[in-house]
């Protein structure tokens, strides 16, 4: 059996045995997992706690924001604003970022969130998340009068100081990576804390699984329709194996199954909105979820390039994402990318 230790354990022995995280790192690590359960408690609450339906408002995207987007949005900008961990956030729901108030300390990261990632699942009891992305500001002038901006989030994935998930399923499981490899801790409803589960965890490298929503084929560009084709024609073409086809449409599930047993997720473009790269967002969904997934030993492109090697220009610009078991990604990257 794995040696159930609690998160905060698990973060101090970072601290102080691998000096692998800062203290402020491992605060700050600590306060978004207190967020995440207080989100895990409102999502089990459902209909009792009057959190399901719209909230009749669009965030910056121009999507209808949902009860759960702005309370879980709220919870993690109210637990993490007084710690003095951080300069400032940023969030799926946010068209400006989130400075800390003159009122309290202030830290050197910057914390980046999609705070309910699924938002279509939310009413229907279907599996949804919390993405976050932690970054250090780089130009620390503590004599600047506004010494934070929007700029100062526009970094490169291969950036990241730690970067993790949430899972609200049968089980709320938050994942997690400082550089070092990804861990996975599973909520102790009874003890209010997170309990350290898998260590170490690693994709296969093959896989007979894809993720992608399927109604859109008609939109895609030929590499994409072309691996797919061949992933249907199984055994009889040129695969010469059988795929089997999971789409939860909550990128956080999609992704942890992918962690548990492998598989490649795609959210190509498409036609649909061709003057967009693709449908999810490069720097609070993507780069945190590409990280982790090669923390664990799987790829995570945009088709052509490395997703952590995106120089961002815009706090919520969108990219094509192909994530998950190595090979298959780089056939899909092949595929973009001949000779
Ligand atoms: P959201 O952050 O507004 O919930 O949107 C992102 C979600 C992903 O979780 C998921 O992979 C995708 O959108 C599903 O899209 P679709 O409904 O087109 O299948
Ligand atoms: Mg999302």
């Amino acid at each position: 059996m794995h040696r159930r230790i609690s998160l905060t354990r698990y973060l101090v022995e970072k601290q102080h045995n691998d000096g692998r995280i800062p203290p402020e790192l491992r605060l700050l690590l600590e306060v978004v997992a207190r967020a995440c359960k207080r989100i895990s408690l409102a999502v089990t609450k459902g209909a009792l706690g009057e959190v399901l339906g719209s909230a009749e408002s669009e965030n910056v995207q121009g999507e209808v924001q949902k009860k759960l987007d702005i309370i879980a949005n709220e919870v993690l900008i109210e637990a993490n604003e007084w710690g003095g961990h951080l300069a400032a956030m940023a969030s799926e729901e946010m068209d400006d970022i989130y400075v800390v108030p003159h009122r309290f300390p202030k830290g050197e990261y910057l914390l980046l969130f999609d705070p309910l990632d699924g938002s279509s699942n939310i009413d229907v009891n279907v599996s949804i998340g919390t993405i976050f992305s932690v970054l250090r500001k780089q130009n620390d002038d503590p004599q600047a009068v506004d010494p934070v901006s929007a700029a100062d989030f526009l970094q490169a994935g291969n950036q990241q100081v730690a970067a993790g998930y949430c899972v609200y399923g049968p089980q709320t499981t938050l994942v997690l990576t400082v550089g070092d490899g990804v861990a996975m801790f599973t909520l102790d409803r009874e003890q209010g804390s997170f309990v350290l589960t898998a260590e170490g965890l690693k994709i296969p490298e093959d896989t007979k699984e894809f993720a992608i929503n399927m109604s859109n084929l008609r939109h895609w560009d030929a590499p994409v329709k072309r691996y797919i084709d061949e992933c249907l024609q199984g055994k009889e073409g040129p695969r010469g194996k059988d795929f089997n086809m999971r789409w939860v449409a909550s990128m956080v599930a999609d992704v942890h199954r992918i962690m548990t047993r492998g598989g490649v997720f795609m959210y190509p473009w498409d036609k649909r909105e061709p003057n967009k790269p693709g449908k999810l967002r490069l720097m609070y969904e993507a780069n945190p979820m590409a990280w982790l997934i090669e923390q664990a030993g799987g790829c995570a492109t945009d088709g052509r390039q490395r997703i952590l090697d995106i120089q961002p220009t815009q706090l919520h610009q969108r990219v094509s994402v192909v994530l998950g078991s190595k090979n298959e990604v780089d056939r899909v990257t092949r595929y973009h990318n001949p000779l």
